[in-house]
């Protein structure tokens, strides 16, 4: 008798394993336009760690480095076709997509890096990423590609008449080509992919970046001159799109959202840690670095920008981010 009900209780497990099939896993493409170690690889692959963890595996990312998908414009549209189902972008395009993401673009806006991640983790910030679903897109978070510096070939740049001529890449990015403009250099906007080719074959004398994306593209071996002079802060985002994410459980989307809170860390941490480590590394190839640049000069340099900034974006709007203390 004993051995039947076991035979039985065995069979009726065989069934029950058999009658629940194991969650089905996910795989989501993502895409960036960096290594697999840097701050971009960082925040993605700390962000796949704990999704897999809460979601038990049931979502995992596949990850597309070095702008493998695209340039950041044509993955964000990818996006919201639907045939990518992530990308981590600076804002550079992004404004063409969702214009309200513009206004933290503005060169000179944010102090140093403590104020620009109080505005964007703090109520401006987060207002800002509500406009995105109207547009196909759901924001998951604000995250930080740094503060960008002009790199060149042509001359070391310690203030803004030595930019004036220079034929400068810059992203797809009307309010930083206006800035450029004003110093009375020539700027080129450019897919990221095309920068180190350019840079190499001198289409472009320079171009203006992070630490972090100078460092991951390895731009420092094709530019002589760096200049610190931290022009603008670079915002970045994770995105995903609205048909994805809708179709999330409740429980889902609150993985997703903590796992996104612990990639960011982890992403400007890196930041952080490659501005100190990157000097020597850019020093020992040569790079010739100019440390400190007389701030007041450039922001002069770029005032008639600002004229059109106020303008468009409203000086109220632009004075409540330059006051969040
Ligand atoms: O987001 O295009 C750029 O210059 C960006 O800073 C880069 O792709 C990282």
């Amino acid at each position: 008798m004993k051995a039947t009900r076991l035979m039985a209780a065995g069979v009726l497990m065989g069934l029950g394993v058999m009658a629940m099939p194991a969650q089905a896993e996910t795989v989501l493409k993502i895409g960036w336009t960096n290594a697999i170690d840097s701050h971009y690889g960082v925040m993605a692959t700390t962000f796949n760690d704990e999704i897999v963890k809460r979601t038990d595996g049931r979502y995992k990312l596949q990850y597309f480095t070095m702008g493998a998908l695209g340039g950041e414009r044509e993955m964000l549209e990818a996006v919201q076709l639907g045939t990518q189902d992530m990308v981590i972008t600076s804002t550079g395009p992004v404004g063409n997509f969702v214009p309200d993401t513009r206004i933290v673009d503005i060169p000179y806006l944010f102090r140093d890096y403590d104020h620009a991640r109080k505005v964007l983790d703090g109520p401006i910030g987060q207002e800002i990423l509500t406009k995105f679903p109207a547009k196909g897109l759901v924001a998951i978070t604000w995250m930080e590609n740094g503060f960008r510096h002009i790199t060149n070939s042509k001359r070391s740049i310690k203030g803004p008449e030595d930019v004036k001529g220079l034929k400068i890449r810059t992203m797809e990015n009307k309010v930083h080509m206006k800035a450029f403009e004003a110093m009375g250099a020539l700027p080129t906007p450019m897919n990221m992919n095309d920068v180190f080719t350019a840079c190499q074959t001198g289409t472009i004398d320079g171009q203006e970046n992070p630490i972090p994306v100078i460092l991951s593209n390895k731009l420092y071996t094709v530019q002589k001159y760096l200049t610190l002079d931290g022009h603008v802060y670079s915002p970045a985002l994770l995105i995903t799109g609205k048909s994805f994410w809708d179709g999330l459980s409740a429980a889902d989307k609150t993985a997703f959202q903590e796992a996104a809170k612990i990639a960011l860390v982890a992403n400007r941490k890196k930041v952080n840690s490659d501005e100190v480590d990157g000097m020597d590394i850019m020093r020992k190839e040569g790079v010739e670095i100019v440390t400190s640049v007389d701030n007041a000069a450039f922001q002069k340099a770029v005032a008639s920008a600002y004229v059109d900034y106020n303008k468009e974006f409203g000086e109220a709007n632009i004075k409540k981010i330059m006051d969040v203390k």
